[in-house]
């Protein structure tokens, strides 16, 4: 009883907080302020065992994690408080004081961000005081000894009170979780960007009406080999990986949205999303990718990104020449350090983007904007719900994962994938199609091959070019004999540099190795 009681202090307390968040800023609901300190503050290795343990899973994870903690909190706690509340209040203080100042070491939140963590306290409090009180009365109540039968003042008192103390616990603590159930329901969805869906429809309008006339860039069938296991040539937004350190997405309404462009430039400016919508929108098809993708993973998706290019805005600027670094901050606070080099680069195209495959950009991909420069890993090039570019140097300022040990620099590496066969299928003598995709990003992708086993390398056919920023599909027939078999693959791009089989893990800039896929042939 004791436990549910400081339990229950500290659901309400989270789920108030969450509630005020949800009003205020989103990130400054302890809960999540406490999850996001994990994250940052996690010495590197962890972080690392736990995105290769958990993979995207990591955030339901961290999170579960954080709820079993609590939970045995509670339990330690109730079972000290059993006679008197005291030291379940000080584990309620003390848990409220870590929200406190997960809160204030967060990176984007104003000082009113602090109401949340302060009124979840409060409220964890007030919740462990009254309930205590309550469950204490009830159990004096509770018949101890043998049935008391003297007469006396009080009798009737004894009969009745018992029932109506411990209904009035009960309601007490079913007001607290159907409360807490609602406001930290509310507040959930305050934060979560539900509340973004007439913004992002909105948007969705005026990227249709705004779209340039002319036919946008197109995917022709013979860009794609459909077959069993094939991936479609534009990924679906529902199907784009998705990574990001964000445990809630940043609700970002379009309105009220402003980039800001400081730093090492001459004017300094700051654009609302008028201002971005009244310059010329582009279309382009680009393939992005993970530095942590490994060999054969499904970290790289294709889409057809709707926005405003990013070096006639930096040069509006005046970029100062010795800024050779742009640091671009998200709304939650999370950085990356992009050459301002490849972003200058003629003929690199890289995107302020806007839309994706036709649409605003969904939540969890960055509305309303983001960074896309054709070329780089994600990590330091493609932030998400960015709302600030700094030109700066590399020696001045340092970004999120090169903090923690990433590459300072991360241009893609030439890779590909076997999607077909499937690892471990089982196949019928003779001729077998193999196939897959390969993705050289800025270059393109000259040739694919693929071998069985150690034996000679043969070419693969490969589909129509769509652009040099996107993936390639390609299919090739082996001859297999009954057995098992190795397959492998190997691209090679347009600088004529065919990918090594050196194996190395993503860690610090991107994996290497060929992509292999053993089957059964009977
Ligand atoms: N704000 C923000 N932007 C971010 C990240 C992040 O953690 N926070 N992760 C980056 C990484 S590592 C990658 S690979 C891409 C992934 O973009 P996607 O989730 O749209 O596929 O986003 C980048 N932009
Ligand atoms: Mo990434």
């Amino acid at each position: 009883m004791a436990a549910a009681v400081e339990m229950l202090a500290i659901v309400a307390a989270i789920a108030s907080g969450h509630l005020v968040a949800g009003f205020l800023t989103p990130t400054s609901s302890p809960f999540f302020a406490v999850g996001d300190a994990v994250v940052r503050l996690s010495p590197r290795p962890v972080v690392e065992f736990a995105k290769s343990a958990f993979g995207t899973a990591d955030k339901p994870v961290l999170l579960a994690g954080i709820g079993v903690l609590l939970l045995a909190a509670a339990v330690a706690g109730g079972l000290a408080a059993r006679r008197r509340p005291a030291p379940g209040t000080v584990l309620v203080v003390v848990l409220g004081v870590v929200g406190v100042a997960a809160v204030l070491g967060a990176p984007a939140v104003r000082p009113a961000g602090l109401a949340a963590p302060v009124v979840a306290l409060l409220v964890g409090v007030a919740v462990q005081r009254g309930l205590h009180r309550r469950a204490v009365e009830a159990a004096a109540d509770r018949p101890t000894g043998p049935p008391d039968d003297r007469d006396g003042p009080g009798e009737e008192d004894r009969d009745t009170a018992p029932v109506r103390r411990r209904t009035v616990l009960a309601g007490a603590s079913a007001a607290v979780a159907v409360g807490s159930l609602v406001a930290g329901g509310a507040g959930a969805a305050l934060a979560s960007g539900r509340g973004l869906a007439d913004s992002r429809a909105a948007l969705t309008r005026r990227l249709a009406a705004a779209r340039p006339s002319g036919p946008g860039p197109t995917v022709p069938a013979s860009a794609t080999f459909p077959g069993p296991g094939t991936v479609p040539f534009v990924t679906p937004n529902a199907d784009f990986y998705r990574i990001d350190v964000a445990l809630q997405v940043p609700a970002v309404p379009a309105e009220d949205w402003s980039l800001r462009i400081h730093g090492r430039v001459a004017r300094e400016l700051t654009l609302t999303m008028d201002d971005l919508l009244a310059r010329p929108l582009v279309e382009r098809i680009i393939t992005m990718t993970c530095v942590s993708n490994p060999i054969g993973g499904h970290l790289v998706s294709t889409a057809v990104f709707t926005g405003v290019e990013l070096a006639p805005l930096l040069r509006e600027a005046g970029v100062d020449p010795g800024a050779d670094q742009i640091v671009s901050t998200s709304r939650d606070g999370w950085t990356a350090g992009t050459p301002t080099a490849t972003v200058l680069e003629p003929g690199r195209g890289a995107l302020l983007a806007v839309g994706m495959n036709g649409e605003a950009l969904p939540a969890e991909h960055g509305f309303p904007a983001r960074m896309v420069v054709p070329g780089l890993y994600g990590y330091v090039s493609a932030t998400k719900w960015v709302t600030e570019l700094e030109l700066t140097t590399f020696a001045e300022r340092s970004a999120y994962w090169r903090d923690r040990g990433w590459a300072v620099r991360a241009p893609i590496k030439t890779q590909c994938r076997i999607d077909a066969p499937a690892g471990f299928a089982r196949l019928a003598a003779g001729r077998v199609q193999v196939g897959g995709v390969a993705w050289a990003q800025p270059v393109g992708v000259a040739a694919v091959e693929v071998r069985a086993d150690d034996g000679p390398w043969v070419p693969a056919e490969l589909a129509t070019e769509v652009g040099p920023d996107t993936w390639r599909m390609w299919r090739a027939e082996l001859d297999l004999g009954p057995g098992s078999h190795t397959l492998q693959a190997r691209a090679t791009d347009r600088r004529g540099d065919t990918q090594t089989g050196q194996r190395a893990d993503p860690v610090p800039d991107g994996a290497t190795g060929w992509p292999s896929v053993l089957v059964t042939v009977t």
